[in-house]
């Protein structure tokens, strides 16, 4: 199957910037909604300390890597000693303290993949995972908010990325779609390899920040207010951005041969990777490089079946931005 995009719109794209921009902006939280996600990890810091002195709480996941959107849940990481223990035992004993404290819908989930504790905050109803010493992904949401900060049109396009991706019901990892976290890298990614690029790769600079977690070295470089005019040289805007990322992904990537990765701002060939075949239940039909845990594909969830509606999802996404006159209100239209 061969089918190509076109090189430019059929409009002027940038007609529909303010569209675009006043859509992002209706996303993003309010203060008093940061204020509050603040207040409820406080309170549960305080529980914490009381029963376990030497553990700590850190936010992860989108209420702290920059990328979420009103309204969302918030992701927690309970770092602890658990050499003594199970994470199964600290998460049950954690949910009767909870219980007892007056949190709602309290579940241990000790089970799952990432095994956590669910919680509803009684006081703001803001809905909340606990998990349990999962510092890969506390330090994944550092290097992605760090990206953010470097170039506000990364924010903006994922923003709208995964408003896009939620829409269209292609934000379910569990359904073998892509999951936020993999959106995001694809938005990176994206700006890495633009021309002139928007974004530098963090992780090819010389390190300025550098941890061990679980054996793997994380380091990058993280003094990213000295990379504030890094893009300044492209002067495209959100609206061709988006599109320029559907195009991408409807069109340029190479599917068969290619894995894009975050860490060395480029390409890498399927067969560097071994992903050439299927092992196991991953299928590697499209590949996105976990910046730390690099044997980890985020597209390993994606089955022969969803890939075809993501690739079809790319495709008529990039075409409304192409063709239609009125292209904003189409794009996000209800699955
Ligand atoms: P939402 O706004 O909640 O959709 P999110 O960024 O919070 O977006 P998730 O709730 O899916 O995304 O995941 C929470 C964090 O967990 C994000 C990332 O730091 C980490 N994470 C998620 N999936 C993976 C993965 N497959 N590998 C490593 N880290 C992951
Ligand atoms: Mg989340």
């Amino acid at each position: 199957r061969i089918r190509r995009g076109s090189i430019k719109c059929r409009y002027d794209i940038r007609r529909f910037s303010s569209v675009f921009l006043s859509i992002y902006n209706s996303l993003v939280p309010s203060e008093d909604e940061i204020n509050k996600q603040k207040q409820l990890l406080m309170s549960l810091k305080k529980l914490v300390k009381k029963e376990w002195p030497d553990a700590d709480l850190h936010l992860y996941g989108s209420c702290a890597n920059s990328f979420g959107v009103s309204n969302s849940d918030i992701d927690i990481c309970l770092a602890i000693d658990d050499s003594e223990t199970t994470k199964a035992d600290i998460l049950l004993r954690l949910a009767d303290i909870l219980q007892l404290n007056g949190f709602q819908n309290v579940q241990a989930l000790t089970r799952a993949r990432v095994p956590i504790v669910k919680l509803m905050d009684p006081v703001f109803s803001i809905s909340c995972d606990i998990c349990v010493n999962n510092l890969l992904a506390v330090v994944n949401t550092k290097l992605l908010r760090d990206y953010a900060q470097i170039d506000e049109r990364l924010r903006q396009l994922a923003f709208l990325v995964k408003h896009w991706a939620k829409s269209r019901e292609v934000n379910e990892a569990y359904q073998g779609t892509l999951s936020s976290y993999a959106y995001v890298l694809m938005c990176i990614h994206f700006l890495q390899q633009c021309k002139p690029s928007i974004l530098p790769c963090l992780q090819e600079m010389k390190a300025t920040y550098a941890v061990t977690v679980e054996g793997k070295n994380c380091a990058f470089f993280d003094k990213v207010k000295e990379l504030r005019n890094f893009g300044f040289s492209n002067k495209e805007d959100v609206s061709e951005l988006l599109w320029g990322f559907f195009n991408y992904w409807a069109y340029q990537h190479d599917y068969t041969n290619n894995v894009i990765s975050v860490r060395t701002g480029s390409i890498i060939r399927k067969h560097a990777k071994n992903w050439t075949k299927r092992i196991g239940n991953d299928r590697h039909l499209i590949c996105i490089e976990d910046p730390f845990e690099i044997s980890h594909d985020l597209g390993r969830v994606v089955d022969k079946y969803s890939i075809w509606i993501l690739r079809e999802e790319f495709e008529r996404a990039a075409s409304i931005l192409q063709d239609y006159r009125d292209p904003c209100t189409e794009l996000f239209k209800r699955y």
